[in-house]
Formats: structure tokens, C-alpha cells, sequence
């Protein structure tokens, strides 16, 4: 994160941040710094309302998942919670690979110690004393802080048979990826920690009834369980005024590609694109930005003022997916970018099943075939790509395959990559 924490500071105006408010100001290494900044203030009130009280302030909050669905978090812990199976898991999804992706690496580096209080919190909430903590293979710094953190909050009795004297056991083991973008997918993670093969398992049955060594499982994106310090810190009620009614709360975003400042910004939910462009600095000559990443859609220069929401951006035909936002300008030859992205999918399918592990062949070919050509000399695959693209969103087993053909299909029809020049229209503008 070279830059990333003091610009996402300045960016976001102090008085904003809930999630980087320690990030660049607090010693990562040192429990006592972390405690002489609110550390450990949101377990405190969590022992103090019981875990059904928890649950209920964190519905109350409005809290959606940060991972890309936006699934209620209160009604996952809860579901898990009721499982009458025992025991029951909570597993931090920390798998962060969504290619522009970075918000989670930058958490867990600059304030490790506030992940742990959140899995800790969660686990009290949904009676699991044991924690799972699946990091990414390619963050060498979260995992040396991480691990430190862990072995400071054991030795002082944050984590263990007796967490703050409370009686409440729960404790934290790190697991490492090793490199496949599928192990992100949360049952791929059961897989995964169990010693399998990092594959999807089908849905049905859901995690919280069937997930990690098939017990009741919680899984949660850093982000998402990050945000529940200031939903017990300030109460549901003052966290949910900062946002919009159906998107509560601030949110992370990972601005990269054709900016003066890329980096994380934290902004509360209903800001527009373009608030969020000129914090970091836009390209004279904007094309597009693909927002919610590799499976995303692209956003044109007339539609800057967009609400960053989750209901917003679908409006749009995009998505806010985990807060990816790459911006693109007229340099970016657009058919290599799609290109690349289809190479991504192929390569990164885990070819359990055959639309995914076909399609995302057979969408990378005809990609390949088309990325110098325009019009009629296009049409056919491009009839080619929207029958392959079908067939992955309706026939994969995980969202891998379900999204491989979100961007694609998104450049096609609004952006018409694939149309004819035409000297009028079709150029970026400033913004
Ligand atoms: C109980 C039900 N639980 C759903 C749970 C489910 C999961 C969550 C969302 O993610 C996203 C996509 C991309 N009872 C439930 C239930 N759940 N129904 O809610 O579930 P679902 O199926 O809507 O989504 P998903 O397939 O888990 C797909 C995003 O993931 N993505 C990439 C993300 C990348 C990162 C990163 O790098 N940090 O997160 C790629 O496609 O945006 O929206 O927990 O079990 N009835
Ligand atoms: Fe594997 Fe793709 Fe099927 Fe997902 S959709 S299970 S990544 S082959």
C-alpha cells in the first residue's frame, strides 16, 4: 500500500471514516495502541447485550454484505445462529483476488486488530468459538500482521478459553490460498480448509446450515465484519443515518487505472461516480469505467452521476460488486481489455462444470477472433458470445461462471465497442 492509507485519509475527510479511521494513524503492531484508539470498546457492549442483542443491532444497522452479494449480515447470523447442529464455524473470507481489488489487504494491514475483535464479535453472536481467517496467498504483510496480532490478543487473554474474562472461548486460525481466484467462492473455502480440491460446492444448502465440515457456517468478507465496531460503537441507529435507507453505511472503493490518485476511498453510500472520480483525480479524456470489476459493467462518461449504491449501480447495468472502480481512457484499446478479462475467466474457472469450463474457452476464442474487427465483420460472434453467455449466466454452478459474460456483454451493448467508428459519437468526453 505505498500511498494508499494517507491518501485514502485525506480523501475521505476525517470526519467520514469509520473503516480507515485507524488505518495510517494507529501502530498495527501494538494492542495497546490499538486499545488507546477505541480498541476493543464494540466487544465490551457485545458482552454487555448478549449475542441475540448483537444480532439484532446489526439488523438494525441495515448491514449488507461487502463481499459483492449484499446478503443481509443479520439475518446470516441469525440463520446460524438458530442451527440446532453444533458446532458452529465462522470463516473470514480474506481471499481478496477480484483483479482492482485491494480494500481488505489494506484493512488487515493498517488495523489487524480490528478484524480480530470483529470475527470475535461475530462468533459471540452466532456461538462459534472457532474462527477460520482465509487469507489470500499473495499478502505476505496481512499474514505477519495478522499472525502477530492473533498471538498478542492469545497472550492477553482477547482470544482463548476466557475472552475478556467473559467466559466466552474463541480463538482465530489463519489458512492460506494458494493462488486460485475460485477459492474466494465461500464454499470453495469449505473445500479448501478441509483439504480438498478448492471447488464450489452447489447451493443449496446454504453455509448457515451446511458449510465448513458441514456445520452451520457464517461466512463474512473482511469489510463486512470490520463495519460492525462502529455499528456497536455508535449504535444501529447513528450508524444507518450515514448512506442511503436500502444502503447503509460508508463503503471502500478501489479506484485504479487512468486517475492522478488511485487508492481507497471511503465514502458513505449514495455518493456519485463522479464525487468519486474527482477526489481522484480524472483523466482528461475518460472512455469508461468498469465499475464492480472483472465481473462487472461498464459505466459511460454521461453517466457519471450514478449513486454508488447497490440498487444504483444495477439501474446503471453495472454493479457495485466489492468496490472495484478501474478507470479507463482513450489510450485503453477496449477489445484487449475484454480480451484480458475472458483470459481471466478461463483461466481461473475451476472447470467443474461445463459451461463455465466450455464457455469461458469458447468467449476468449471469438474475443480473440473480433478484437481488431467492427460491424458486420463482428456480428457473428458476437451472436456466438451472447449463446455462450447465456448459457454460462443460466447453467454455471457458481457466480464465477454465472458473471463471466457480465463485461463483455456490458461493452457490447452500451458502450458498442464492437460498432463501427462514427465520427459524432462514440468518443469520450471531459468530465
Ligand atoms: C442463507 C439463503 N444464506 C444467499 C448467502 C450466501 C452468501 C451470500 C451471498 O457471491 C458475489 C457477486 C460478485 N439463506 C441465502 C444465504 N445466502 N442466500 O448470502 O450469496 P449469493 O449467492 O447471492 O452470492 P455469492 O455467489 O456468494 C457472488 C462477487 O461475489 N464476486 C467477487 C467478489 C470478490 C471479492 C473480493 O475480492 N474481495 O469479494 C465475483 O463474482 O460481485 O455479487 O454468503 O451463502 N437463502
Ligand atoms: Fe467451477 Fe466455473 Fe462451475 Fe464455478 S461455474 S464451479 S468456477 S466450472
Amino acid at each position: 500500500g505505498t500511498g494508499t492509507e494517507a491518501e485514502a485519509g485525506t480523501a475521505a475527510g476525517a470526519q467520514g471514516l469509520r473503516l480507515l479511521r485507524r488505518v495510517g494513524v494507529v501502530d498495527p503492531a501494538s494492542l495497546d495502541d490499538y486499545r488507546a484508539h477505541g480498541g476493543y470498546a464494540a466487544l465490551r457492549r457485545a458482552f454487555a447485550l448478549g449475542p441475540a442483542g448483537v444480532i439484532r443491532e446489526v439488523s438494525d444497522a441495515g448491514l449488507v454484505g461487502r463481499g459483492g452479494a449484499a446478503f443481509p449480515t443479520g439475518r446470516k447470523w441469525d440463520a446460524t445462529a438458530r442451527q440446532p447442529d453444533h458446532p458452529h464455524y465462522l470463516v473470514c473470507n480474506a481471499d481478496e483476488s477480484e483483479p482492482g481489488t485491494f480494500k481488505d489487504r489494506v484493512l488487515m494491514e493498517g488495523d489487524p486488530y480490528a478484524l480480530i475483535e470483529a470475527m470475535t464479535i461475530a462468533g459471540y453472536a452466532i456461538g462459534a468459538h472457532h474462527g477460520y481467517l482465509y487469507l489470500r496467498g499473495e499478502y505476505p504483510r496481512a499474514l505477519a500482521r495478522l499472525e502477530h496480532a492473533i498471538g498478542q490478543a492469545r497472550a492477553r487473554g482477547l482470544l482463548g478459553t476466557d475472552v475478556l474474562g467473559q467466559g466466552f472461548a474463541f480463538d482465530i486460525e489463519i489458512r492460506r490460498g494458494a493462488g486460485a481466484y475460485i477459492c474466494g467462492e465461500e464454499t470453495a473455502i469449505f473445500n479448501s480448509i478441509e483439504g480438498r480440491r478448492g471447488e464450489p460446492r452447489s447451493k443449496p444448502p446454504f453455509p448457515v446450515e451446511k458449510g465448513l465440515f458441514g456445520k452451520p457456517t457464517a461466512v463474512n468478507n473482511v469489510e463486512t465484519l470490520v463495519n460492525v465496531l462502529p455499528i456497536l460503537t455508535e449504535g444501529a441507529a447513528a450508524y444507518a443515518r450515514v448512506g442511503t435507507e436500502t444502503s447503509t453505511g460508508t463503503k471502500l472503493f478501489c479506484v485504479s487505472g487512468a486517475v492522478d490518485r488511485p487508492g481507497i476511498y471511503e465514502l458513505p453510500f449514495g455518493a456519485t461516480l463522479r464525487e468519486l472520480l474527482d477526489l481522484a483525480g480524472p483523466p482528461p479524456a475518460l472512455r469508461a469505467v468498469l465499475l464492480g470489476g472483472a465481473a462487472g459493467g461498464f459505466v459511460r462518461p454521461d453517466e457519471l452521476d450514478v449513486p454508488l449504491t447497490f440498487e444504483g449501480t444495477r439501474a446503471a447495468g453495472a454493479t457495485l460488486g466489492s468496490g472495484v472502480v478501474l478507470v479507463l481512457d482513450e489510450s485503453v484499446e477496449l477489445p484487449r481489455v475484454l480480451l484480458r478479462i475472458a483470459e481471466f475467466f478461463r483461466d481461473e474457472s475451476c472447470g467443474q462444470c461445463v459451461p463455465c469450463r466450455v464457455g469461458t474457452v469458447r468467449q476468449e476464442e471469438a474475443l480473440h477472433r473480433i478484437k481488431d474487427r467492427t460491424g458486420a465483420a463482428a456480428a457473428g460472434d458476437i451472436a456466438l458470445l451472447r449463446e455462450v453467455g447465456q448459457a454460462m449466466r443460466d447453467a454455471s454452478i457458481c457466480g464465477l461462471g454465472q458473471t463471466a459474460w457480465n463485461a463483455v456483454e456490458s461493452a457490447i451493448d452500451r458502450l458498442g465497442v464492437f460498432e463501427p467508428p462514427r465520427p459524432s459519437t462514440g468518443k469520450g468526453t471531459s468530465v
